[in-house]
């Protein structure tokens, strides 16, 4: 049959070496696609290919003496991790210690893969933006523990084979702190009864006075909650825990006043990168969203405008950061939410931006409709009514499926869900980009 010959010897080659010890392989890796397609379209480019990309790998470390005590066999473990579709077994042990290495190398599913996240099937229309609400919610009603009369402003995220989250829990004397919850489901919520105790670097008591809206965010090995409470005004807090069993406080990373404080999952050209709302310290009526850097999460700079609010009534009063961003082909597509200053009050509805890869404070794409707004009861009525504020989504890479978890009246967690093609495509065709938006938010 006919064959296509594309390798010639009288064509010039270039090799360019990429190197950034601050940078881990998977960061280097996406400079180098990035790269890649910048030279692509560079006139008589024809190929470019990657060398020497290091391949995930995954170490699993297994005592040989518990092991034992389990009386369970190396081969056993082993062909536990074969039966896991997830990975190709390419199996290794070294038994020269007292500690047996297994080595899985290969392809397997990405870690962003969340097979058993919450999920229903939505209309085959939509009159306004693709986005539907869970057919049970709300998912978390009233006097969800004892003395916590409301949990609502609330993330959650996937943990082992099951979620986790930070809640925020009203007491019943009215002040709001930060409780954990546990699901199979993602839907159906077990909440410890004490609210989380926060402890300083040497391992002694260090509680916020008050603490509330939390976001939980993964960056590397470590799950970071972020927050706001009271230093000396309203101001953001932070925690990190690797286990959930020991959340050490972090410097607060704002001076007052400050609110909605939303980490990116991933470090950005070797910082840490996250989105805040500067405010006042009351009902703020004012808002726009910056972004700050870090390299280490204790200082804190390269602060940029991303974006305002906008003439568009719905968000024409403030607006301020939702969920951790996720990172699509397009750029990280943020929930945001956007807030409405009628006779009657706030109302507070979601919102949807892209925001450049490499350059977050660029909002590529804005999408000028809310993409969900107060409609429901548990919505329009509660504590605060006319408020829905999402601050968390689960995200299966694989499906493009998205779960939003979203505070309603100030009293209850709603579900909704969306795809990334949808939503992604919602907001390009909707999109209305102004002059500080798309500015690099330095002046
Ligand atoms: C904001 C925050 C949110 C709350 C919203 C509506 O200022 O306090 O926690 O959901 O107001 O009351």
């Amino acid at each position: 049959g006919p064959a296509i010959n594309d390798r010639f010897d009288d064509v010039y080659g270039t090799i360019y070496a990429l190197s950034g010890d601050e940078f881990s392989y998977e960061e280097k890796r996406q400079q180098a696609e990035n790269l890649k397609r910048q030279l692509l379209s560079v006139p008589n480019v024809k190929k470019i290919t990657l060398i020497g990309v290091q391949e995930k790998s995954l170490d699993i470390t297994i005592n040989k003496d518990k092991l034992a005590s389990y009386k369970v066999t190396v081969q056993q473990v082993l062909n536990a991790l074969k039966q896991q579709s997830a990975m190709v077994p390419a199996g290794m042990v070294n038994t020269d210690t007292n500690n047996v290495y297994i080595r899985v190398n290969g392809v397997f599913d990405s870690v962003d893969a969340v097979k058993n996240m919450p999920w229903q099937e939505g209309p085959a229309e939509f009159s306004g933006a693709p986005v539907w609400r869970y057919g049970e919610n709300p998912i978390i009603g009233r006097n969800p523990v004892k003395e916590v009369a409301r949990i609502f402003n609330s993330a959650v995220m996937p943990y082992g084979d099951e979620f986790i989250g930070v809640f925020r829990g009203e007491q019943t004397n009215g002040i709001p702190y930060i409780y954990l919850g546990r699901s199979k489901d993602a839907i159906h919520w077990n909440f410890d009864e004490n609210k989380i105790q926060f402890v300083d670097e040497e391992g002694k008591p260090f509680m916020p006075v008050y603490a509330y809206d939390p976001r939980l965010v993964k960056v590397e090995d470590t799950y970071y909650i972020i927050w706001c409470q009271d230093f000396y005004g309203a101001a953001i807090g932070m925690a990190k825990t690797k286990d959930f069993e020991t959340f050490v406080r972090v410097e607060n990373p704002f001076l007052p006043f400050n609110r909605n404080a939303v980490l990116f999952p991933r470090k950005i050209n070797g910082n840490f990168v996250m989105l805040s709302r500067p405010s006042d310290s009351g009902h703020t009526p004012f808002g726009d969203i910056f972004l700050s850097e870090s390299p280490d999460m204790l200082y804190w700079g390269k602060h940029r405008h991303v974006m305002s609010k906008s003439p568009e009534w719905w968000e024409s009063l403030k607006i301020g950061g939702g969920a951790a961003p996720i990172e699509t082909n397009e750029g990280w597509l943020l929930f945001y939410h956007g807030v409405s200053g009628t006779c009657n009050g706030y109302v507070y509805s979601i919102g949807g931006a892209i925001l450049d890869k490499e350059n977050p404070s660029i909002v590529k794409y804005r999408c000028q409709n809310f993409l969900l707004t107060p409609e429901e009861w548990y919505e329009e009525r509660g504590f605060v009514p006319n408020v829905t504020f999402p601050c968390a989504t689960i995200h299966d890479a694989e499906t493009g499926k998205i779960a939003i978890y979203y505070g309603a009246a100030d009293t209850y967690v709603g579900l909704a869900f969306t795809t990334v093609d949808l939503i992604v495509d919602y907001i390009k065709k909707n999109s209305v980009v102004r002059e500080s938006d798309t500015e690099i938010g330095r002046r």
